[in-house]
């Protein structure tokens, strides 16, 4: 059967339809160059190894490993950072359905959960990520930071929602000021297709 490669889709907006929260530029400019830039470096690391597999070749395998787990990692962190956004007038102001039954279970309230994520968020080191996530074992939701895109992922944890809080993701808009991007942020949450997630996770053993 034969292999595919991973593709950047289209995002499900236009790419000022997130303005004021994110302008055009900013999200042009991390869709159509960040975001291509990881599927571009998985893809040429897939056709290497092929290459290399069909010659009998050794390549740096250490090397390509920390690198296809990085860039694949990107790849996939930013989708999820896409569909979990919706244009602001269409975007409810708090969640919805089962996840938010869940956030007020686990966390005590939306608010606290908010604030848990924001920090979270805030707090991560350099370039990264904060996520919500649905642990298929506990049943708990939990927040996880991930530092670059592949550095604390936690396999059985799957991902609800994701913020990216690499500089690139808000420099156009917030220059440093990484809290005022995760402010906006909160206006533009897709909560019901992060609830759909959710539910569909509680059928994941
Ligand atoms: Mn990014």
């Amino acid at each position: 059967m034969a292999k595919e490669y991973y593709e950047l889709s289209p995002l499900k907006y236009d790419y000022a339809d997130l303005e004021p929260y994110i302008s055009e530029e900013q999200l042009r400019i991390h869709h159509d160059k960040h975001h291509q830039s990881y599927v571009n470096n998985v893809n040429s690391i897939l056709q290497m190894m092929e290459m290399a597999r069909k010659e009998g070749k050794d390549f740096d395998y250490k090397a390509t490993a920390k690198a296809f787990s990085f860039n694949m990692a990107g790849h996939v962190l930013h989708d999820y950072f896409w569909w979990g956004m919706i244009p602001a007038e269409k975007a409810s102001e708090e969640p919805v359905g089962e996840l938010a039954e869940a956030l007020k279970e686990d966390f005590g309230s939306f608010d606290r959960f908010r604030k848990e994520f924001s920090e979270v968020a805030s707090t991560v080191e350099g370039s990264g990520w904060a996520a919500l996530t649905f642990c298929t074992d506990t049943r708990r939701l939990g927040i996880v930071q991930i530092e670059k895109h592949n550095v604390n992922l936690v396999p059985d944890f799957p991902l609800i929602m994701a913020i990216d809080v690499w500089e690139h993701a808000y420099y156009l808009d917030y220059k440093n000021e990484r809290s005022k991007f995760i402010d906006a942020f909160w206006n533009i949450v897709n909560w019901e297709g992060i609830d759909k997630r959710y539910q569909q996770l509680q059928n994941m053993k």
